[in-house]
């Protein structure tokens, strides 16, 4: 028996998702995993293939969007966030002691950031494979991150860089301040800032059909 976190309902699919106004956009670069590294760091980074040579793993995990459902036993294949952050990151770019948040920026323009200790859980992936298949665009393409123990707007896909920074500083995130809360965890069912969980499943639950609608027939025109 496996139960979902506070609100959550159970879907079947895994929707293509977001806010709206990224249903149109999509990575300009599809196969190759490029990643840069900057901020509070003594080198900056431009990585052509962020997880090359690093350990692979396999997770299976539940995904967990804000809006309220949740897709159970996704299989992620990549690289942990932690083993790239201790092989490529502290070694190569040599973060600043006080640089403890981080700041993520995908090809798409989508922002959010998490506290580099939340980073570091050993559930937090940098996947390019599901189901082991190569990611598609939809779910993507090339890298996301995947940190299924927060809501997954902090599931960041076409990750394409990463900033190390201060935690008094913050971040810009993509929507209304009041829909992204800095750490977002599933099991405090923290889904925003300021209005309670609670409120929000209400607030956000009706726009569920439309969206997964919208990004649907974004995929679809993409592909015509
Ligand atoms: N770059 C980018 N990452 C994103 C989003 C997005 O629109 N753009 N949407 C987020 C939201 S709200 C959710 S629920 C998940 C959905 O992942 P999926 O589209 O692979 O199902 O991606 C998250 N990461
Ligand atoms: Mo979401």
């Amino acid at each position: 028996m496996s139960h979902l976190p506070p609100g959550q309902r159970e879907r079947a699919d895994f929707p293509r998702f977001g806010l709206t106004q990224f249903a149109r956009r999509f990575p300009a670069e599809t196969a190759r995993a490029s990643l840069e590294v900057v901020g509070e760091v003594e080198h900056e980074l431009r990585l052509s293939d962020a997880l090359s040579g690093l350990p692979r793993v396999e997770q299976t995990s539940d995904f967990h969007c804000v809006t309220t459902w949740s897709r159970k036993g996704l299989v992620w294949g990549g690289v942990r966030f932690a083993d790239f952050y201790e092989s490529v990151v502290v070694p190569q770019a040599r973060p600043k002691a006080h640089a403890t948040l981080v700041a993520l920026r995908a090809q798409d323009g989508a922002r959010t950031g998490l506290l580099l200790a939340d980073l570091l859980a050993p559930t937090v992936l940098l996947a390019d494979t599901l189901d082991g298949e190569p990611l598609t665009v939809d779910h993507g393409a090339p890298l996301r991150l995947v940190a299924p123990a927060h809501y997954g707007y902090k599931s960041v896909k076409y990750l394409s860089r990463i900033e190390l920074t201060r935690e008094e500083r913050g971040y810009r995130a993509s929507g209304f301040s009041f829909m992204d809360h800095p750490r977002a965890r599933v099991a405090l069912e923290e889904r925003g800032r300021g209005a309670p969980g609670w409120l929000l499943r209400y607030l956000y639950r009706p726009l569920i059909t439309s969206t997964v609608a919208r990004f649907a027939k974004a995929t679809r025109e993409r592909m015509r």
